[in-house]
C-alpha cells in the first residue's frame, strides 16, 4: 500500500467520523504493532454472529480462528480471502506485496480481511479479533505484514521439557502473536538427542504428529531437530540413520527440519564433516521431498566467543554447505542480545544470514531465577540482516509468554517497538484484570544474579532502589520515621499484590507453575514490612 493509499484511507476514515454515532469509542492496543494504521471512530457494537463472505475459498485456519470467536449466521458481513480471490477483488490493490501481508478494512457497514498469501489472511483475521475484542469496535484500516522471516521460539534448554499440553497451549499463543516458528530441541527429549537413531514408537509418534497438526493450524512451523553430535561416527551407517528417522517425522507430516552440533568438542565438532553430513542429508532427504521450507543447522561454534576452542577453519568449512541451509547463531557469546556488529561479523563468515538463536529467556543456567522484565537490548537495525529469529524460553512455558510476547511484538516491527509499552500489554494480556499485581511480582524478577553468561539486567525491583538510593546514607546517621514508612509500604503492596497472585493462582496456569516465587515474593514483603515495624 502506498503512502498516498494510507492517506486516502485516512481520510476516508476522518470524514465518516462525522456520521458515526455514540461516544468515542476505544481503540484497542494491537500485538505486535501493525505497519500501518489508521483509526476512525466507532464502526459497530461487538456482534455476536457474522457473516462470513468468502469462506468457501478462503484459507481453513483463518476461518476457523475466526468462528473460534463469533457465531455463523445472520450478522455483521466479514468477507475473507486472499490475494487472487473474487471476494476480495476489491481491495487488491491494498493488500501488500510482503510474505504473510494482509490488509484489514474495519466499516460500519462491513469488514474485509485480506491476505497476501494464506498465513497472510490467518494473521488478518488475528488482527481483527483484536480490534473487535471490544463491546465498540472501531474503524480502521490496517496494512500490515512482518519485518523479519522466521519469527518464533527454539525449545533447546537443558532440563524438565514442555509438556505435551504446554507445546499446544504455546501454538495458539504464536498465532494470535504471529509468531511462525517453533524449533524442536529439548535437549532431554531421548529420540531427540540420547536416542537419535532409534524411531519414535508409536505412541510417541502419534503424540509428534498430534502436535504438529495443531502448530499446522495456528500457522506455525514446527521444525523437527535431531542431535545427533554427541557420538555420531560420521559414517554411512549413521548418514542413513538420519535420513530414516527423517523420513519417519515426514511421515508423520513434519516438513521443516534441523540439525543440532552444540555443546560438543573435539572430534565431534569438526566443521567439514559437519558440511558433509549437512549436505548429505540434503541432497539424499530434503531434495527428494520439494515440499519441505526450512532446513536448519546449530554449529558446534555458535557464538563468536567460542571462536578460539575449535578449529580455526571451522566457519568457513560449513559455510560451502548448499547455501539454502540455515546457520543458527547466538551472538556475541552464549547468552547475548544481537546487534548489527554481530551480524556483519558473521554472516561474511558463513556466506549467508545467520538465524538467531537468542539465549533468552532461557533459565538452565540461573534455574532459580525467572526473567519478567522488559524484552530489551537488541537493535532494531539486526533483524534486516538475519534469516530467522527464535528465542529459547525458559522451562517454564507459560511464564515465557512474557517476554515471547515482546519478541513477536519486536520482529514483526521492529522500528516501532517500545520495551516498556510492550510489557505493560504483555502483562496486561496475560493477567487482565490482576495486571497491576503481575506487574509488581515481575519487577522483582528482572535480574538473572551472578551467573555463568554474565548476561545482567539493572532494572531490578526499582522502586525498591529508589527507596535504597534515597534513604540508605542518611538512614547510616539517624533514624527516619518517613523512610521506614516508605519501606513499610512498598513492602506492603509486594505482599499483597502477591497475595492476590497466590489467591488466582490454583485456577491459572501460569500463576500456579510459578508458584514458588510468588510464595517467596509475598515472604519477601512479608518480611519487609515486619522489619519496618521492628
Ligand atoms: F546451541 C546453542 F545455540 C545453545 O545455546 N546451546 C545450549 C542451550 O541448549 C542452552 O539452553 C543455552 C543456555 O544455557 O546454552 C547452550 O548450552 C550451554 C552453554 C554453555 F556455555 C551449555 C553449557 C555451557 F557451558
Amino acid at each position: 500500500m502506498t503512502h498516498n493509499t494510507i492517506l486516502k484511507a485516512a481520510l476516508a476514515l476522518t470524514l465518516m467520523a462525522g456520521v458515526a454515532t455514540g461516544a468515542t469509542a476505544q481503540q484497542t492496543s494491537i500485538s505486535p504493532t501493525p505497519q500501518r494504521i489508521a483509526w476512525g471512530q466507532k464502526a459497530f457494537d461487538r456482534p455476536s454472529a457474522i457473516d462470513i463472505k468468502g469462506i468457501d475459498k478462503a484459507d481453513r485456519d483463518a476461518v476457523d480462528a475466526l468462528l473460534s470467536q463469533f457465531a455463523k449466521g445472520k450478522g455483521m458481513k466479514v468477507t475473507i480471502g486472499q490475494r487472487g480471490d473474487k471476494a476480495v477483488r476489491a481491495v487488491a490493490d491494498s493488500i501488500p506485496g510482503q510474505p504473510q501481508g494482509y490488509f484489514l478494512r474495519v466499516r460500519p457497514d462491513e469488514v474485509i480481511i485480506a491476505g497476501n498469501d494464506p498465513t497472510g489472511t490467518y494473521y488478518g483475521v488475528q488482527t481483527f479479533l483484536q480490534v473487535a475484542s471490544q463491546p465498540e469496535v472501531m474503524s480502521v484500516d490496517i496494512s500490515d505484514w512482518p519485518s523479519t522471516p522466521s519469527r518464533g521460539v527454539v525449545e533447546g534448554f537443558y532440563g524438565n521439557a514442555w509438556s505435551f499440553d504446554d507445546r499446544i497451549d504455546q501454538f495458539a499463543f504464536y498465532g494470535r502473536n504471529k509468531l511462525d516458528t517453533y524449533i524442536y530441541g529439548p535437549k532431554d527429549d531421548p529420540y531427540h538427542r540420547a536416542k537419535w537413531r532409534e524411531l519414535y514408537p508409536a505412541e510417541e509418534a502419534a503424540r509428534m504428529k498430534a502436535l504438529n497438526d495443531e502448530a499446522r493450524r495456528h500457522k506455525v512451523r514446527f521444525v523437527w531437530g535431531i542431535h545427533p553430535a554427541g557420538d555420531h561416527q560420521w559414517n554411512d551407517a549413521d548418514n542413513e540413520a538420519t535420513v530414516r528417522k527423517f523420513e519417519q517425522m515426514y511421515d508423520l507430516g513434519f516438513r521443516n527440519f534441523s540439525i543440532f552440533f552444540d555443546d560438543v568438542f573435539g572430534k565431534q565438532a569438526d566443521g567439514k564433516l559437519h558440511a558433509q553430513y549437512m549436505d548429505y542429508v540434503k541432497r539424499n532427504f530434503i531434495d527428494r521431498h520439494p515440499d519441505i521450507e526450512l532446513f536448519i543447522m546449530c554449529p558446534s561454534l555458535y557464538n563468536k566467543a567460542w571462536k578460539g576452542s575449535f578449529q580455526p577453519s571451522y566457519l568457513a568449512d560449513i559455510s560451502v554447505m548448499d547455501p539454502s541451509i540455515e546457520v543458527m547463531w547466538t551472538g556475541n557469546s552464549v547468552v547475548d542480545m544481537i546487534d548489527v556488529a554481530d551480524m556483519e561479523w558473521i554472516n561474511p563468515q558463513i556466506g549467508r544470514k545467520a538465524f538467531i538463536w537468542l539465549n533468552y529467556p532461557v533459565t538452565d543456567y540461573c534455574i532459580n531465577h525467572l526473567l519478567m522484565g522488559p524484552f530489551t537490548g537488541n537493535e532494531p537495525e539486526a533483524t534486516a540482516m538475519v534469516s530467522g529469529f527464535t528465542a529459547n524460553p525458559m522451562e517454564y512455558a507459560h511464564a515465557s509468554k512474557l517476554s515471547l510476547f515482546s519478541n513477536a511484538d519486536f520482529l514483526w516491527n521492529p522500528s516501532a517497538y517500545d520495551p516498556q509499552q510492550s510489557w505493560l500489554l504483555a502483562t496486561e494480556r496475560l493477567q487482565p484484570g490482576r495486571e497491576e499485581a503481575f506487574r509488581k511480582f515481575c519487577l522483582y524478577n528482572v535480574d538473572l544474579g551472578q551467573n555463568t553468561h554474565r548476561l545482567r539486567r539493572f532494572n531490578e525491583s526499582p522502586e525498591l532502589k529508589t527507596l535504597i538510593d534515597t534513604y540508605e546514607q542518611p538512614m547510616s546517621r539517624a533514624y527516619m520515621p518517613e523512610a521506614a514508612e516508605a519501606f513499610a509500604a512498598e513492602f506492603g503492596s509486594l505482599r499483597d499484590a502477591t497475595a492476590t497472585l497466590l489467591e488466582a493462582s490454583p485456577a491459572d496456569s501460569m500463576l500456579s507453575e510459578i508458584r514458588p516465587w510468588i510464595e517467596a515474593a509475598r515472604m519477601l514483603g512479608s518480611r519487609g514490612v515486619l522489619a519496618t515495624e521492628m
